[in-house]
C-alpha cells in the first residue's frame, strides 16, 4: 500500500518524532494535538519537549513543507493514534487487600472518535499508545464502526507499539525491530509498508493482541527486574553488604543480569504498563502486583534512610538533586524523585529541589530553585536523587565550598565515595549498609 499524506494524533514523546520522522522520509504529515501551544511552538520550527535530535528532524521536516501542526484532522491514508494513557488520578481497583491502578483510556477513546468523519475505505488506522490486551479490537474497532466502515474488511487497523527509549528515541525509532499486529493479514501488511518508509529494524507482523501484549510484556519484565534489584539493596543494608559491588559480582555469572536500584521507577512507561495486566486479570498476576507495590514503596526506603543520617527531620534543610525519573532527561512524568521530595516534606524537611533539564518547571508542593548553588547553599543534607551526567561530575571540593552541608545521601551510587570523602562529606549510598573499603 502506499501512503501519500497521514495524520499523527498526539504530538509527544512518541507522536512528534515519528511524525517528523515520516515527514522527512517523504510523506506529507498533518500533526495533531489538542495543545495550542504545542502547535504554535512545532510551526515556529520549535520544540516543546526535550529529546536529543529531535529539534533538527523538526525543523527539517518544517522547511521541507511536508510538516503543519493543526487542532483538526484532515482526511488521509493513514492515522496514527499516539496519545497518552496514564491511569486514573482518583480510582483505584482492590484485590485480596491490595490496590492497583486503573487505566486511563480517555484520550485513545477521543482520538478514535475524531477519525470517524474522516475515514474512508482503503485507509490504515494504527494505535501506538500503550494500551491493555484486546484494545484495537474490543475498544477502538468499536468506535471507529461509527464510520459505518468495519475493521478489516473496509479499512486496515493494527496495533504497533513503540519500543524506543526516552533520551535515545530517534535512534531507535529507525533502527529497532518494530512488530506490527493487525486485525487481519492485509492490515498488518498494510501497517508494514507505511512503516517500512523509514524503520531500518526488522518488521514482524503479528496480530493486534499479540502485539499489544508484546509491549507490556516488555516493560512487565523490566519492572519486575528493578524490583529485585531494589529488593536486594534493601536486604544488603539488612546484611552489611554494598548491594553494588554484590550486583557486580553477581552479574560475572553469564547467566545473570541484575539491574540497578535506585530511588524507584518513574516515567510514563514502565510504572504504568504493568497495572494493565493487573487490571485485566488481577488472579493471576501476582507477582507483577507485588514488584509494581516493591518500586512503588521505593522512596519511602530512601526517607527512611535519610532519617537514619539526619536523625528527627523537623525543619531540616535538604537540597534535592534531580527530579526527571531518569538520568539526562527532562520528564517528570510518574519521577519517584518527586515522591521522595513529597515524603521528605511530611516529614517536616524543608525541601529545595534543583533540575538542570527543567530549571523552570513548576510541580505543585515541590520548591524548586533556579540554580544548583542555591539549592545546596545553606543545606543540611544533600540528596541525590537522579544520576544525570552533571551530577556525577561535580568537583568535589568545589561542592564542599559552596554548601555548609557535610552530609550526601547518594540514592543511585552516582558519587565516588572516596573523592567526596576526602572533601569532607560523610556519604551515604543507597543499598550499602556497610563502610565501603576504597
Ligand atoms: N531504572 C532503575 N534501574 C535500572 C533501570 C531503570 O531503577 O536498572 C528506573 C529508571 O531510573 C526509571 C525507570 O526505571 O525511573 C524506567 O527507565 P528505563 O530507562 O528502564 O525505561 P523508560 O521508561 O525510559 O523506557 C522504557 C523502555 N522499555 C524497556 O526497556 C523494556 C523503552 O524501550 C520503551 O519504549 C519505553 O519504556 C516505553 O515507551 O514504553
Amino acid at each position: 500500500m502506499k501512503f501519500a499524506k497521514i495524520c499523527v494524533i498526539g504530538l509527544g514523546y512518541i507522536g512528534l518524532p515519528t511524525a517528523s520522522t515520516f515527514a522527512t522520509h517523504g510523506i506529507q504529515v498533518l500533526g495533531v494535538d489538542v495543545n495550542q501551544h504545542v502547535i504554535e511552538t512545532l510551526n515556529r520550527g520549535e520544540i516543546h519537549i526535550h529529546e536529543p535530535g529531535l529539534h533538527d528532524v523538526v525543523k527539517k521536516a518544517i522547511q521541507s513543507g511536508n510538516f503543519k501542526a493543526v487542532a483538526k484532522l484532515e482526511e488521509a491514508d493513514a492515522f496514527i493514534i499516539a496519545v497518552p494513557t496514564p491511569f486514573k488520578e482518583d480510582e483505584l481497583g482492590e484485590y485480596n487487600g491490595m490496590t492497583y491502578k486503573l487505566a486511563d483510556m480517555r484520550a485513545v477513546v477521543s482520538a478514535a472518535e475524531s477519525i470517524v468523519p474522516f475515514l474512508r475505505k482503503g485507509n490504515l488506522v494504527i494505535l501506538e499508545s500503550t494500551s491493555p490486551p484486546r484494545t484495537t479490537v474490543d475498544l477502538v474497532a468499536p468506535i471507529l464502526s461509527h464510520s459505518g466502515l468495519a475493521a478489516g474488511r473496509d479499512f486496515h487497523l493494527a496495533y504497533s507499539p513503540e519500543r524506543v527509549l526516552p533520551g535515545q528515541i530517534m535512534r531507535e525509532l529507525i533502527e529497532n525491530a518494530r512488530v506490527i499486529g493487525g486485525v487481519t493479514p492485509e492490515s498488518a501488511q498494510a501497517g508494514s509498508d507505511l512503516y517500512g518508509t523509514f524503520v531500518k529494524g526488522q518488521i514482524i507482523q503479528t496480530d493486534a493482541t499479540t502485539a499489544e501484549m508484546v509491549k507490556i510484556m516488555e516493560n512487565t519484565t523490566r519492572d519486575v527486574n528493578i524490583a529485585i534489584a531494589n529488593e536486594f539493596s534493601r536486604l544488603a543494608e539488612k546484611f552489611g553488604v554494598d548491594v553494588w559491588e554484590a550486583i557486580r559480582l553477581a552479574n560475572l555469572h553469564p547467566r545473570i543480569n541484575i539491574l540497578s536500584p535506585g530511588p524507584g521507577v518513574g516515567g510514563h512507561c514502565i510504572s504504568v504498563d504493568p497495572w494493565f495486566f493487573v487490571e485485566a486479570a488481577p488472579d493471576l498476576t501476582t507477582l507483577i502486583h507485588h514488584a509494581r507495590f516493591v518500586n512503588d514503596t521505593q522512596p519511602h526506603f530512601v526517607v527512611n534512610k535519610v532519617k537514619q543520617a539526619l536523625g528527627d527531620m523537623k525543619d531540616k534543610k535538604i537540597a534535592a538533586l534531580g527530579l526527571a525519573y531518569k538520568p539526562d532527561v527532562d520528564d517528570l512524568r510518574e519521577s519517584p524523585a518527586t515522591e521522595v521530595v513529597h515524603l521528605l516534606q511530611k516529614e517536616g524537611a524543608h525541601v529545595k529541589a534543583w533540575e538542570p533539564f527543567k530549571p523552570d518547571a513548576s510541580l505543585p508542593g515541590i520548591h524548586m530553585v533556579g540554580s544548583f548553588e542555591e539549592t545546596i547553599k545553606d543545606a543540611d543534607a544533600i540528596v541525590l536523587l537522579v544520576n544525570h551526567t552533571e551530577f556525577r561530575q561535580l568537583n568535589p571540593s568545589e561542592v564542599a565550598r559552596k554548601t555548609k552541608s557535610r552530609l550526601l545521601i547518594d540514592t543511585v551510587n552516582g558519587w565516588k565515595d572516596e573523592a567526596w570523602k576526602n572533601a569532607g562529606f560523610d556519604v551515604r549510598v543507597l543499598g550499602v549498609g556497610k563502610i565501603r573499603v576504597a
